[in-house]
């Protein structure tokens, strides 16, 4: 089995139709990852673990993705050197705008690379993680190129009717 190579974790099941975004763009650019359900709140033991073996295990990048009170990706950062990209999942009360300000104001010391709420950040991370690793495996790097190319061919150049 091939060793991951970035985690994907979340705090809920509820939040796998977002996070399966960023494991859609790792499988298509051949990263090796895996995926768990890791919760700040209710599985706290588990986030533990997780942080605190994420590097001996290899892991290059750790996307976390939650919402509400999304302590789960500051959490996260807080047990590991292990870049760790946030994930703002949208929330039905407050559209997401609380998972992102409880993602995005880490204090000095603890970074956490957030992305845009829901489903973009969720894609927007696994690019982020490939190119993290792109920066020392020049095969990846060569076909994070290409995906980039492929969507700028893919944009037209002018619009039409629906
Ligand atoms: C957070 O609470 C999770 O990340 C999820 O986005 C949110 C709601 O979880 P569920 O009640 O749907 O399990 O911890």
């Amino acid at each position: 089995m091939t060793q991951p190579k970035v985690g994907i974790i979340m705090g809920s099941q509820s939040d796998w139709p977002t996070m399966k975004e960023a494991a859609k763009i790792l499988t298509e650019l051949g990263v090796p990852f895996e995926t768990k359900i890791v919760s700040a709140h209710r599985t706290p033991d588990r986030l533990w673990t997780y942080g605190k073996s994420a590097a001996d295990r290899g892991l290059s990048a750790i996307i976390a993705g939650a919402g509400g009170a999304a302590h789960l990706p500051g959490m996260v950062a807080s047990k590991t050197r292990v870049p760790v990209i946030g994930v703002p999942v949208q929330t039905r009360a407050l559209n997401g705008v609380d998972s992102l300000y409880s993602i995005v104001q880490m204090p000095k010391g603890f970074p956490v690379a957030t992305m845009a709420i829901g489903a973009a950040g969720a894609a927007n991370a696994g690019l982020m993680a490939a190119a993290i690793l792109a920066v020392s495996d020049s095969d990846l790097a060569g076909r994070l190129e290409a995906w980039r190319d492929a969507l700028s061919a893919s944009i037209p150049e002018e619009p039409v009717d629906d």
